[in-house]
C-alpha cells in the first residue's frame, strides 16, 4: 500500500508541470474526470496500463466530490469500480449492470452507468483514503481504465 502511494505521487509529480499542484479537492465545483477514447492514448502506471481517461490518475483528498464526463461524440462510456483492485486485471468481471447508473462513494462502490456524448455521472464521493481502479465496461481492454488515489 505504501510503495503503491509513493509511486503514484512521484507519477503525479512527474507530469506536472508549472505550479501544478498533485492533491485537489476540486474547490467548489468537484473534480471533472474525462472519459475518450478518441483523446487519451494508453498509459503506463503503478497499477498496469491504463487509458482513455484523464486524469489517468487522480489525486484528491478525502471529502472531494467527482463525476465522470463522456467526451467523445459517440456512446457510450462507463467509469465502473473494479471492487478491491490493487493492479488491473485482465478480466475485471464486469456485469451489464455496470450499465446502469448506482453508487454515492468511492468505498461503497460505483457505476456511472452507460453515458452519451457529452453527459455526466451523478456525483461521487471521495469518501475514504485508499486506491480505487476502475474501467469503462465498453471499452475495458482498450484499454479504458484508470486509478482514483485518495489520500
Ligand atoms: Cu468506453
Amino acid at each position: 500500500m505504501i510503495r503503491k502511494l509513493i509511486g503514484a505521487t512521484a507519477l503525479g509529480l512527474a507530469a506536472c508541470t508549472a505550479g501544478g499542484v498533485p492533491v485537489s479537492n476540486g474547490g467548489g465545483g468537484g473534480v471533472t474526470i474525462d472519459l475518450s477514447l478518441s483523446q487519451f492514448g494508453p498509459q503506463q502506471t503503478p497499477y498496469g496500463q491504463a487509458g482513455a481517461i484523464r486524469p489517468t490518475i487522480t489525486t484528491v483528498s478525502v471529502g472531494t466530490q467527482l463525476h465522470f464526463t463522456n467526451m467523445d461524440n459517440f456512446c457510450c462510456h462507463t467509469a465502473t469500480l473494479i471492487p478491491n483492485a490493487t493492479t488491473f486485471p485482465s478480466n475485471p468481471h464486469f456485469t451489464q449492470g455496470a450499465t446502469t447508473q448506482s453508487g454515492s462513494t468511492l468505498s461503497g462502490g460505483f457505476t456511472s452507468g452507460a453515458l452519451q456524448p457529452n453527459q455526466s455521472s451523478q456525483t461521487i464521493t471521495a469518501d475514504a483514503p485508499g486506491t480505487y481502479l476502475y474501467g469503462c465496461f465498453f471499452h475495458y481492454a482498450a484499454p479504458m481504465r484508470a486509478a482514483i488515489v485518495v489520500q
